[in-house]
């Protein structure tokens, strides 16, 4: 055979070939769906699209992904999960608290730290997130496949409030899980629990007089122009959760449970770029777009009065979740620690 027809036999198999891996792979694409709490452009919205850039430059698989509303509200999205009709979800233990009451440690008032290095730090190095949460996510069906911060969490009121008196007879709209709501109380407020789709027009009616949220989210969620006082308590971190239903995630290749692992680490470091700054910049927005709004930060004085009502809080979670939750409660402070002395 000439070396011309040897070449001509061998470029029709490699063709040939080619042609089978390209329909191998198009039988193996999936297109995976994924829904998220947030809007488009919120720190959920750019975690989810670095998920799905990742997933898709390095796979033949693509990613649908769902805001806000698209599919319903948190515990709609997360039902579809279980039920396996989404194959990821990200929801905030703000709502995951009801279903995992474990979950609502992040709820227990001043165990955070306030500067952003250190809360960082804390989820990338914490044995409590890294290794205890997965199993109980574990335990409803879920593969907890990244926790990470999307700012610190600030009052909005109808009035500045700089001590427990001020939250007397304020309703006070919390997420829906019943320990945040006896933060609120202990407090000294009315804790209102509500879902999200509803705080907007509940602040506007004066049917609850305030609401926590992060900046970013107080600003692109308008909540500023119906609940104009700002106030820094330092009480905590807004925290969410990425997971995969975990059916799902054990039926996949090899491969694609490491795709999956990398694309979530992928999206993790990119949000915590896009978080940095991002609450300084959200309230320049704030106060450029209404001359209504007050800032009001709690001096370290005023703090206290605040945190000497944390025990009881503590003290709550425990009778919640019993020996789990006191032994996920003992490594998430010895994890905090670590990263504080540093
Ligand atoms: O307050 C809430 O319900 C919403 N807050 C944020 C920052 N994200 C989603 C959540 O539903």
């Amino acid at each position: 055979m000439s070396s011309k027809s040897k070449f001509r036999k061998l470029a029709g198999i490699s063709a040939l070939a080619f042609a089978g891996l390209t329909a191998a792979n198009a039988v193996n694409a999936a297109n995976w769906r994924y829904a998220h709490e947030e809007y488009e452009g919120d720190v959920q919205d750019v975690y989810a699209y670095k998920f799905k850039e990742y997933i898709e430059e390095n796979s033949d698989h693509t990613l649908q992904v769902y805001r806000f509303g698209e599919l319903g509200e948190s515990s709609d999205i997360m039902e579809q999960t279980q039920a396996g009709i989404l194959n990821f979800v990200n929801q905030s233990p703000g709502f995951t608290g009801a279903l995992i009451p474990e979950a609502q440690i992040f709820f227990i008032p001043y165990l955070m730290p306030t500067d952003m290095e250190t809360v960082v730090e804390f989820f990338r190095e914490s044995e409590a997130i890294n290794e205890m949460f997965p199993k109980l996510y574990a335990q409803h069906g879920l593969e907890l496949l990244q926790m990470y911060p999307e700012g610190e969490m600030v009052v909005t009121a109808d009035e500045p409030i700089t001590k427990p008196a001020d939250f007397n007879n304020k309703k006070i709209r919390v997420m829906t899980n019943p320990l945040l709501s006896e933060t609120y109380d202990a407090f000294g407020a009315t804790p209102t629990p509500l879902p999200w789709g509803e705080v907007y027009g509940a602040l506007q009616t004066n049917m609850i007089q305030g609401q926590e949220n992060p900046i970013f989210w107080i600003e692109s969620g308008g909540l500023y122009e119906v609940s104009p006082n700002l106030i820094f308590t330092g009480h905590g971190w807004f925290t969410t959760a990425m997971m995969a239903n975990q059916d799902f995630y054990n039926g996949l290749s090899e491969e694609d449970k490491k795709l999956v692992q990398d694309a979530a680490d992928y999206a993790f470091e990119k949000i915590l770029v896009h978080i940095d700054g991002l609450a300084e910049e959200s309230l320049e927005k704030i106060k450029k777009a209404s001359d209504e709004v007050t800032v009001t930060r709690l001096n370290d004085e005023q703090i206290e009065a605040f945190k000497a009502r944390a025990p009881q809080v503590e003290e709550k979670f425990i009778e919640m979740t019993g020996e789990s939750g006191k032994e996920l409660l003992n490594q998430f402070k010895e994890d905090l620690k670590e990263v504080q002395s540093d």
